[in-house]
């Protein structure tokens, strides 16, 4: 082990997902003592939980991989434009395989406290089992998405039948027969509900609170000859990710779109919906974003669509969005998911045009007006207690003095470069909040490498303590926030603005990212890097 301390390690990593995958492979390359803590029983994190029918990627393949390491982008082939869940998983198997990682990984162990012990200088971490770890510093890789939440109704206990959240979908299940509901139509849900559509279920109810813009997602499978020509074109899309603002492989239109004829914007707009993936998301006008008369005209486009696809005009109106405009939340990718509706065995209950859910009750869902809808089983597709909840509910984490992080927040999220806080010395978040984030993998390949270049100056330099300072804290706290004004996904409710009503908590919008171009926070951070982190408060 670097350095004089006496302690177990020089860098303890919770999560062994594609964050502390990575990770630990930087910590090798660095030559110090590092380990995994993971609580699954393997690796892949996100792609380790979510086994549910229907996922897998809404980001090409070959945009949302590793590129670290050449041998595996050579080596390892994708069978499909948008890579299936099992697929992924042993991607991520196949780099822990190739590099050995499993050897610095312990699975099965869940990280209940990590403290800071101010007088040793270092962190304490303590597993479910009461096993006690320590290191000089402290890598939290949980995910933004690992915490899942129920609904905040009330009867969830009472009820008789099955029921799961999509995130921990049993490995034995059937719907045959079944009377189905499903609660929520976030990301998620769109991606199951037509995979279970298709199988001989009695009934399918979806309980759908908000409205959300799916668009369509065109996966399709890769044939060899066009794996070999897309590895030949990997430089040129690596390119198009770090230049775009969020990461992707498309490039925003910079023409204003009100002020292109109408004929040319529609024809345009035409091709983006027949595009795949985010096509129409991140390579459409780029004022979509921030302009609301562009927003209203690129959403009635996508009401449009939706219109079309749906026989009965009252479905079809419960399906068209009102509260917020088209990529003002997270866009759903889709196959097939509006044609679901045109099945007389599903059937779409929405909380205004309908009834909203009252309770959950021993025998199905009772709706506030009276209805009780029977059923067999209950899939949560609810959504996660976003970005912030591994880090505030997961683990009890405290900082100088045993402050809580939930204290050390109390007035709202404060870090530097969303990878330190002040009061958590040698503590490095890997996607934590105020990170540049669109397209994850980039994101996290990005936040690694910082880390790991941190880790290796405090090490090179004998620094046995880094901190943030307060006066760094409360400006890029301010940046991001005044960074993120403008933005027209700012002003709305969802997981990307760090609201959900179902965690005590979190019923205000506060920026949980970045939102200023990935880019300039790329270059902000390592500018901070070059100049030997003496933005941090530095001690030997
Ligand atoms: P999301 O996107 O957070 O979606 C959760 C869904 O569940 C959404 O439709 C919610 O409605 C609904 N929901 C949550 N709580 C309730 C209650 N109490 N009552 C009724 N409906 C509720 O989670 P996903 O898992 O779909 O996707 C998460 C991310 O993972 C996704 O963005 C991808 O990046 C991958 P609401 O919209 O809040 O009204």
């Amino acid at each position: 082990s670097i350095g004089q301390m006496e302690t177990d390690y020089d860098v303890l990593i919770i999560g062994a997902g594609l964050s502390g995958i990575y990770s630990i492979y930087r910590m090798r390359e660095l030559g110090v003592k590092a380990r995994v803590l993971e609580a699954g029983s393997g690796e892949g994190g996100t792609w380790y939980w979510n086994k549910y029918p229907g996922c897998r990627f809404d980001s090409e393949s070959y945009s949302y991989h590793f590129t670290f390491s050449q041998e595996v982008l050579d080596e390892w082939d994708w069978t499909e434009h948008f890579s299936p869940q099992p697929e992924t998983l042993k991607y991520a198997q196949f780099i822990t395989d190739k590099f050995d990682l499993r050897r610095d990984m312990q699975f099965n162990t869940k990280v209940k406290t990590a403290h800071w012990q101010n007088d040793k200088t270092q962190w304490l971490l303590t597993d479910s089992n009461g096993k006690q770890y320590s290191s000089r510093f402290l890598i939290t890789a949980m995910g933004i998405l690992n915490d899942p939440t129920f609904p905040n109704i009330p009867g969830v206990e009472d009820f008789k039948g099955e029921s799961f959240h999509t995130s921990r979908w049993p490995s034995q299940w059937s719907v045959e027969g079944k009377r189905v509901g499903i609660i929520g139509t976030g990301a998620t849900a769109i991606q199951i509900i037509p995979e279970i559509a298709k199988l001989p279920l009695k009934s399918l109810t979806v309980f759908q609170r908000t409205a959300n813009w799916a668009a369509p997602l065109r996966n399709t499978k890769i044939e060899a000859e066009e794996m070999t020509e897309l590895r030949r074109r990997y430089p040129e899309i690596m390119k198009m990710c770090s230049d775009s603002p969020a990461g992707f492989c498309y490039a925003m239109d910079t023409r204003k779109t009100m002020e292109v004829p109408e004929a040319e914007r529609l024809a345009f707009w035409e091709d983006l919906y027949s595009q795949r993936g985010f096509a129409k998301w991140f390579g459409a006008f780029a004022d979509h974003l921030t302009d609301r008369e562009a927003n209203k005209a690129f959403s009635d486009f996508n009401a449009a669509k939706i219109r079309q696809r749906v026989d009965d005009p009252a479905v079809a109106e419960k399906l068209v969005p009102k509260s917020h405009g088209f990529g003002t939340r997270r866009v759903p990718l889709e196959t097939n998911y509006f044609d679901v509706y045109n099945k007389p065995n599903v059937r779409l209950v929405d909380y205004t045009a309908d009834s909203p859910i009252e309770r959950v009750s021993a025998n199905g869902i009772v709706l506030a007006s009276g209805e009780e809808i029977e059923l067999d089983l209950i899939i949560y597709a609810t959504g996660f207690d976003a970005v912030t909840g591994a880090l505030l509910r997961g683990i009890d984490l405290r900082g100088i003095d045993g402050k809580t992080l939930n204290d050390t927040w109390e007035d709202g999220v404060k870090t530097y470069l969303g990878l330190f806080v002040k009061g958590f010395p040698n503590m490095a978040m890997i996607m934590g909040p105020h990170q540049a984030f669109g397209n994850i993998p980039r994101s996290i390949e990005f936040a690694v490498d910082s880390v790991g270049r941190f880790i290796k100056h405090c090490m090179e330099n004998g620094i046995m303590r880094a901190e943030a300072t307060e006066e760094r804290v409360e400006y890029w706290t301010d940046h991001v926030i005044t960074n993120g004004e403008g933005q027209l996904s700012n002003e709305i409710d969802s997981w990307l603005t760090g609201v959900n009503h179902n965690v005590k908590g979190k019923t205000k919008r506060f920026p949980v990212r970045y939102t200023g171009p990935g880019p300039l926070y790329r270059k902000t951070v390592n500018d901070v890097a070059d100049r030997g982190w003496e933005d941090l408060s530095l001690s030997k």
